[in-house]
Parts: C-alpha cells; structure tokens; sequence
C-alpha cells in the first residue's frame, strides 16, 4: 500500500469514532453527484491509486483523511467525505455536509442527466446547507465516449460559479490528483481570505 496512504478511519453510516488529535490542521472536503457518477472510484484512485469496474452503491457516506503537500508548500490533511448519491440517503445527505469547506461536484460523462441534475439538484441541496464554499465541477469517465461536449460542461461550471472544470478518468488517473490539490488550495486560499477579513473588521 502506497507510503502516504493516511487513512486513518472509515465508517459507513451514523457510526463515527473521530480520534481529535487527528482533526486539528484538516480540512473537509464533501464529493457529491449523481449515483453511479464515479465519486467512489475517484477517491479510491487518489487514495489507493487502484481502480475497479465493480460497481457497489455506496451506503451513508466514506470518510477518508490524507496527508497532503500543495504546489504552495503547505502541508495538509484533507478529510473527504465521499457522498453516497442514491436517493434513499436525501434525508441524512445534509447530515454529512456540516462544516464542508470545499466541494467536489461530479457528473458522468457518458450520462448528460447527471450533469442537468447538479443545477437542478445537487447545486440547490448544498446551498441549503453550506455557506459559500469553493466548488470544482469534475467532468469523470474522460476515458469513455461521451456526448457531451466540453462548451456544455464548462457553461454548467460558470453557471453555478464553479471556480474550475477539469476532466478526469479514475480508471486512467487522469486530473485526478489535481482535482483534490486544487480544491484544497482554493479552501486555503478562502480560509485566509476570511481572516484578514474579519481582522479588518
Ligand atoms: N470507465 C470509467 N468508469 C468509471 C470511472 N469512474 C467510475 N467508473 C465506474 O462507474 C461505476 C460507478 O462508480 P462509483 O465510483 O461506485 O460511483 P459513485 O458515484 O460512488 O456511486 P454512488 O455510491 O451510488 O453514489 C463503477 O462501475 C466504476 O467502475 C471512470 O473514470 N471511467
Ligand atoms: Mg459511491
């Protein structure tokens, strides 16, 4: 197993044991879409690097936490939450999104209604819960032929104020990296933008 992997617990439902020490310099970031999206996979390859072509609805939510060094040297640990999408989880979904500070929204390329359903559903079901927070709009199954053309992706990524769109492949790796750097740095750059905010006030 990769030296960095950090995971340092995982639970499945309700059934959280959270080891404090752990949580000091973390921040939470949520993955969210459609079910079937790749929200799963995508975790998995960043964490493990491995990729499967089984497909097990996810039950609750995953939380994983790694250790992290961003293109600005700070080090440091990202907690995810990986979403589960099937509609069964719409009432206790809300539960998982307390103190998210980053988000990670994913559609599945080879499916445009999982694309129509972030503006419909999943932008709205955040609002509701999340003050301003970063968002990336992740284009996955980059590997696969898709209808979908990239103008389309991007105009959903500027209608719903993602602040980047990137493709990725969990199956390839592609972007995938990237995608958890890049949201962590605009979580720090938000959390510092926040203090000298409130130290001018
Ligand atoms: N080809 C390809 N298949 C992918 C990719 N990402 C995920 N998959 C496949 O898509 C299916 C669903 O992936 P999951 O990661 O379990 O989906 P999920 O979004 O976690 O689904 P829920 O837990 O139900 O919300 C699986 O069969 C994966 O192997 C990708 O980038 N490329
Ligand atoms: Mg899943």
């Amino acid at each position: 197993m990769n030296e960095d992997f950090n995971l340092i617990f995982k639970f499945v439902d309700n059934f959280i044991i959270i080891d404090e020490r752990h949580m000091k310099s973390t921040i939470k970031i949520i993955v969210i879409g459609e079910p079937a999206a790749g929200k799963t996979s995508l975790v998995k390859r960043f964490i493990t690097s491995h990729f499967s072509t089984d497909y097990r609805a996810s039950i609750g939510a995953n939380m994983f936490i790694k250790k992290l060094i961003l293109d600005s040297g700070h080090e440091i640990k990202i907690q995810l939450w990986d979403i589960a999408g099937q509609e069964r989880w719409i009432k206790m979904r809300h539960l998982y999104y307390k103190g998210t500070q980053g988000v990670l929204i994913l559609g599945d390329l080879t499916r445009e209604k999982s694309f129509t359903q972030i503006e419909n559903f999943w932008c709205p079901d955040i609002g509701k819960y999340c003050t301003e927070v970063p968002i990336i709009l992740i284009a996955n199954k980059n590997d696969l032929n898709s209808n979908i053309s990239e103008n389309a992706v991007r105009s959903l990524g500027e209608r719903i104020n993602a602040q980047d769109v990137l493709f990725t492949s969990a199956k390839t790796g592609e972007n995938v990296e990237k995608a958890f750097k890049l949201i962590s740095e605009l979580v720090i750059k938000n959390l510092n933008k926040n203090k000298t905010n409130n130290l001018k006030n």
